[in-house]
């Protein structure tokens, strides 16, 4: 019989690539939708008719239940949170709220309506968890064991959100997994994100529609793959007879300047030095230096393997956006 799932986050750009994965796979989607009248639901809508759309908040308990008991679902995917890591530090207390304590109250919500021991459960744990540090950081990259120290009120969110899913699988046998996930970009990422943002000024920059880019801190270094590469990893750790916890990862890390350099390159321009500014404004409290990810665990349990490298996930994004902008000019 066709499985059903239930997707919090799915205006996302994780929500959407998962969406289509499951779908494709033959389930019955059902995704979350929060606020009176969300923008992006009519994107949704437009793209994904095959989503039916429940509205719920992850800050509302009963919400959540009736999301549950309405979709009845056999997989629970929470990817919904504030997923912006310098915008955590302007609003510390709703990120806490939505980011950390949305995922205990979904978990909750699959044991009010009685699921705990039938609904599979996936929570969207992240890198930045580890944060990067010289005394934490493995030469051969962050691994499931690693130390945690995360550098943000949306690390530390995280990491509630991470134990607290840990947790629910040992106190009540729950089939629940974290996907300890690095970066993962692509066309469908938010343009407040700094691949994107990238792509999406090389794009423009290249048709006369824009003579520079504002940036903040560009060294730091990131393990980058493809959001659609990654989702495929998340649907594995739910079929597996047991849950567990992985890492999703490229191991490669590149710097923002490279990711400048290719991205640039890809339209013609050679020296990307003299579009970029640097602007304060986009710099955090705290920062994530470097982030390199091992993903053993995944590639020999899962039979995961990510298959685009980082040039080409970077020309896929500025493709893309030279697609849109010239259809907007
Ligand atoms: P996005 O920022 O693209 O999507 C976040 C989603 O969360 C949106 O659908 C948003 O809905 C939803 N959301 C925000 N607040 C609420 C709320 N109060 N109630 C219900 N839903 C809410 O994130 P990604 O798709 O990139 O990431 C998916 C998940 O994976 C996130 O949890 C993120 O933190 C995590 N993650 C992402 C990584 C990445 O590199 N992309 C790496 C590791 C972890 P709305 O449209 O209404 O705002
Ligand atoms: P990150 O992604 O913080 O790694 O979190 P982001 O693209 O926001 O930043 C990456 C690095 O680029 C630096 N940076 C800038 N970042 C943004 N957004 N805008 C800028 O103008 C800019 N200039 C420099 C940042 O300081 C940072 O070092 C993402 C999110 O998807 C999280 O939800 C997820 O958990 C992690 O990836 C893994």
């Amino acid at each position: 019989m066709a499985k059903t799932a239930l997707i919090t986050g799915i205006t996302g750009q994780d929500g959407s690539h998962i969406a289509d994965l499951l779908h494709k796979k033959g389930y019955e989607v059902y995704g979350i939708i929060r606020g009176q009248q969300n923008p992006k639901k009519m994107i949704v809508e437009q793209n994904q008719p095959f989503v039916k759309l429940i509205e719920a908040d992850l800050t509302d308990q009963s919400s959540l239940v009736r999301a549950v008991e309405t979709s009845k679902p056999d997989e629970v995917y929470n990817l919904g949170a504030i997923s912006h890591v310098g915008y955590s530090f302007k609003v510390p207390d709703l990120v806490a709220d939505v980011t950390g304590k949305g995922c205990l109250r979904i978990l909750e919500a699959i044991r009010l309506a009685g699921g705990e021991k039938t609904i599979r459960f996936y929570q969207a744990s992240t890198s930045e968890m580890f944060g990067g540090l010289d005394y934490n950081r493995p030469g051969s990259g962050y691994d499931e064991d690693a130390l945690f120290h995360p550098r943000s009120p949306y690390g530390v969110a995280k990491l509630y959100a991470h134990w607290i899913t840990k947790n629910y699988r040992e106190s009540y046998g729950m089939h629940a997994s974290c996907g300890i996930l690095f970066n993962h970009e692509g066309p469908r990422r938010g343009l407040e994100f700094v691949t994107r943002k990238i792509s999406n000024a090389a794009a423009r920059i290249s048709l006369g529609k824009q003579d520079h880019i504002e940036l903040g801190n560009l060294d730091p270094k990131r393990d980058w793959g493809y959001a659609g590469d990654y989702v495929e990893g998340m649907w594995r750790m739910l079929q597996q007879d047991e849950p567990g916890d992985y890492v999703l990862s490229t191991g490669e890390t590149h710097s923002i300047e490279e990711f400048l350099a290719v991205a640039f390159k890809e339209v013609g321009i050679e020296d990307w030095k003299p579009y970029v500014k640097q602007n304060p404004a986009f710099m955090r409290p705290a920062e994530v230096d470097i982030l390199l990810g091992n993903p053993s665990k995944a590639e020999k349990v899962l039979g995961w393997q990510r298959k685009v490298d980082f040039s080409g996930l970077v020309k896929m994004m500025v493709q893309n956006d030279l697609e849109i902008e010239k259809q907007n000019s």
